[in-house]
């Protein structure tokens, strides 16, 4: 049976979260949640980055079921490699109530992409960090994209925003929809309304097909949460950030925990006040309703009555 070391410095989960005081819309879709492992099962990729600790699918529908979502989209994380049989298995025992994010190679089989949508996978995700991933080859990406969109298949992007500058040309060359991790991570000490940012909004303004994800605050925070007061509204520097984007492009948001949140070093958090920053981004009913409902159902359930 494999065992792994968890690397130095890395966070578990926080063990008791809070429970949110905002009220979640009725089917609501926590759109970007990772499962790690069992490494005894599942065990982690050699060309892993970091070792998480384990955070299997039991512990991450608990939460689900605890914060108030229905659902959950799980985004294959980089400790697994092209392995996405953790994701898999966690989809298919959902009763359908989990979507699936892959990552997957050039050589991939149509059998095993088959199998994957089978399961419940929608997406194939690129991701551009090197500090996660080593680099594949643009070709490779496009070619991949071209089989996955015969599947019907969108692709997620993750990258931070001082790569967009170089990114832009290929974004734009991806024939699916295009969902933007973490709103391609912009440095929240800028403005808002300052050129940086604005490449963003300008990508998502000029090219319909691409999305956001207005996720994890808690990375991009600068002023962190909030001290041990019972004070709820958490990474307030982050807000002008999201709420524009939310405000901006409606129909082409989502929004998830990011459980089991890996990588931090710093500080976890308590995933009950992330739900807490929700209404501070999302402010009408309506929104709420389309970030954390209509818009990921149409994107990862649409064959449910009402969401084509
Ligand atoms: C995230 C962010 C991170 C990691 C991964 O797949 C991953 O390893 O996505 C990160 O370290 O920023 O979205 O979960």
């Amino acid at each position: 049976m494999a065992s792994f070391a968890k690397t130095t410095g890395w966070l578990d989960w926080c063990p008791r979260p809070s429970r949110p005081e905002f009220r979640l819309p009725k089917g609501a879709v926590d759109a970007h949640c990772h499962v790690f492992g069992p490494g005894a099962e599942f065990p982690y990729a050699p060309e892993r980055k970091y070792t998480p600790c384990d955070a299997g699918k039991a512990k991450l529908f608990a939460l689900r079921d605890h914060l108030g979502f229905e659902r959950n989209v799980i985004v294959q994380a980089t400790c697994h490699g092209a392995d996405n049989r953790a994701v898999a298995d966690a989809c298919r025992s959902s009763e359908g109530m989990a979507r699936g994010v892959a990552s997957v190679r050039r050589d991939v089989t149509d059998a095993e992409l088959s199998d994957l949508h089978e399961a419940g996978v929608r997406a194939v995700r690129f991701n551009f960090l090197r500090r996660l991933v080593e680099f594949t080859p643009k070709a490779d990406l496009l070619e991949i994209a071209g089989r996955v969109q015969a599947l019907g298949w969108h692709i997620v992007v993750y990258f931070e925003i001082e790569d967009l500058w170089e990114l832009t040309n290929f974004v734009a060359q991806l024939p699916t929809i295009v969902v933007v991790d973490h709103m391609g991570r912009p440095d929240v000490k800028k403005p808002v309304d300052g050129r940086e940012f604005h490449l963003f909004l300008a990508l998502m303004h000029e090219h319909e097909n691409v999305w956001t994800k207005v996720t994890c605050p808690e990375r991009l925070s600068l002023t962190g949460p909030p001290a041990l007061d019972g004070e709820r509204h958490a990474y307030r520097d982050v807000v002008p950030f999201a709420r524009r984007v939310v405000e901006t492009f409606p129909d082409r948001v989502l929004w998830g925990t990011d459980w089991p949140h890996p990588n931090l070093k710093d500080h976890m958090p308590d995933d009950g006040l992330l739900v807490d920053f929700i209404p501070h981004i999302a402010p009408t009913r309506e929104l709420q309703e389309k970030l954390l409902v209509a818009n990921p159902m149409r994107l990862y359930w649409p064959e449910e009555r009402g969401w084509r």
